[in-house]
C-alpha cells in the first residue's frame, strides 16, 4: 500500500508517460471476476476509442459463463491469450492485480525488465510492482479508478465502457452493499449512468442469470455448508467430484462465498474449492468489520481487509479445511478479544 490512500487520481507523471504509449496491452489477475474484466476491457476499449492501439490480454478459457456478457460489450477490442515480443507493445498496463505472479496472461512481465509497467489497482496487498504505481486501497474497485481517470482526461466514455465499468464497481461491491461504497463510488456510478451504463442488463446478467451448471454448483454449496464456533464461522466446500457432477469448472467459482456468509450472526466465511484437482482455492470473506487478509496472508494468500483469496497446492481439501478452519478460529477470537466483546 501507498501513502495515497485516498488519491482520487494518479499523479501528472503517471498520467504524462501513460498517454506517451501508443500500443499498450491491457492485463488483469488470474481468474477474472468483474472487476478484472471490465477494467481490463473499460480501459483498453477506452484507449482504442481515443485512437490508442490498446490490445485486452484476456484468456477466453478463464472466463466464467456468467461474465461472458463482459467479452461480448468489449467485442470492438482485439484480446489476445498470450503475448510475445514481437507484437511490439509499448506500454503493460495491469489492472485489478495485486502481484506480477498473479497477471492472468503468459509470458510473465519479468521478462521485460524495461517494459513500461503501469500498475492500477485498489488491494490493500499490492507489491508496487509497476514502474508507475496508482494505488488506491480506499477504492471500492479497479473499475472505480479506471472511471475517474477516464473522466479526468476528458475521454468519451462510450455506452459499452460504461457498462463494462458499472459491471466492475457492481461486482466488487456486491452491489453497493460492502463498507467499501463510499459517496464517491456512487457518484462514478451515477456518471457513467449519464454515459449510457444499462442497469438492468448489467443486473440481469450478474445476478439473474445462472446456467443450470451454476445453479447446481449454489446447491452444493449449500449442502455443504458447516456453522462453527457458536454460529460465527460458516464454510462451505466443493470437491473435484462436486466440480464433475455439476458440470462446472474452476472459473465458475466468483462470489458462492456469499452463501455461507449470508447467515445471520456470522462473522466469517469462507469457501474451499477444488476446481483443479489438486489445487484448493479458498475464499474468505469478514462481515461486521471482521478483517481476513491477516488469515490468507498466513497461507499465502492476499486481497482485501474484509475479503481475500488464497491458493492451496498438492494438499487434499480435508486437510486444507481443518486447518484453515482452526486458524479461522484462532484469528476471529483473538479480533473478538481485541475489540473487546
Ligand atoms: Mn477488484
Amino acid at each position: 500500500m501507498t501513502e495515497q490512500q485516498n488519491s482520487f487520481l494518479p499523479d501528472d507523471e503517471f498520467i504524462r508517460q501513460l498517454l506517451s504509449r501508443r500500443k499498450p496491452l491491457a492485463l488483469g489477475h488470474v481468474t477474472p471476476d468483474a472487476d478484472a474484466i471490465g477494467s481490463a476491457l473499460g480501459f483498453s476499449t477506452a484507449m482504442r476509442e481515443q485512437g490508442i492501439d490498446a490490445v485486452c490480454g484476456l484468456p477466453a478459457s478463464t472466463i466464467a459463463n456468467k461474465l461472458d456478457f463482459m467479452i461480448r460489450l468489449g467485442d470492438a477490442t482485439p484480446r489476445v491469450d498470450r503475448w510475445s515480443r514481437d507484437d511490439g507493445f509499448d506500454a503493460f498496463v495491469i489492472l485489478d492485480t495485486a502481484g506480477a505472479k498473479r497477471i492472468n496472461v503468459e509470458p510473465s512481465i519479468d521478462l521485460v525488465d524495461d517494459a513500461a509497467i503501469f500498475n492500477i489497482d485498489h488491494h490493500i496487498s499490492n507489491t508496487n510492482f509497476g514502474r508507475h504505481n496508482w494505488i488506491d486501497a480506499g477504492a471500492s474497485s479497479t473499475c472505480e479508478l479506471v472511471a475517474r481517470l477516464i473522466e479526468k482526461l476528458d475521454w468519451k466514455i462510450s455506452q459499452n465502457v460504461a457498462s463494462l465499468l458499472y459491471a466492475g464497481i457492481y461486482g466488487d461491491t456486491a452491489g453497493f452493499s460492502l463498507p467499501s461504497t463510499s459517496p464517491s463510488t456512487m457518484e462514478t456510478a451515477a456518471m457513467l449512468l449519464r454515459n449510457g451504463a444499462d442497469v438492468a442488463f448489467v443486473g440481469e446478467q450478474l445476478c439473474r442469470s445462472q446456467v443450470r451448471s451454476d445453479f447446481d454448483l449454489l446447491r452444493r454449496v449449500y449442502d455443504n455448508t458447516v456453522i462453527t464456533n457458536d454460529q460465527r464461522i460458516a464454510y462451505s466446500y466443493l470437491t473435484h467430484e462436486d466440480f464433475l457432477a455439476a458440470g462446472a469448472r474452476a472459473e465458475d467459482i466468483d462470489d458462492q462465498v456469499s452463501i455461507p456468509l449470508a447467515l445471520k450472526g456470522v462473522h466469517m466465511a469462507l469457501l474451499f474449492t477444488e476446481g483443479e484437482k489438486d489445487v484448493v482455492r479458498i475464499n474468505l470473506r469478514g462481515e461486521g468489520g471482521v478483517r481476513v487478509v491477516e488469515l490468507a496472508q498466513q497461507f499465502n494468500g492476499g486481497g482485501h481487509a474484509h475479503a481475500a483469496g488464497v491458493r492451496i497446492k498438492g494438499k487434499p481439501i480435508q486437510d486444507v479445511i481443518d486447518g484453515v478452519v482452526a486458524a479461522a478460529h484462532e484469528n476471529l477470537d483473538s479480533q473478538i478479544a481485541a475489540i473487546g466483546n
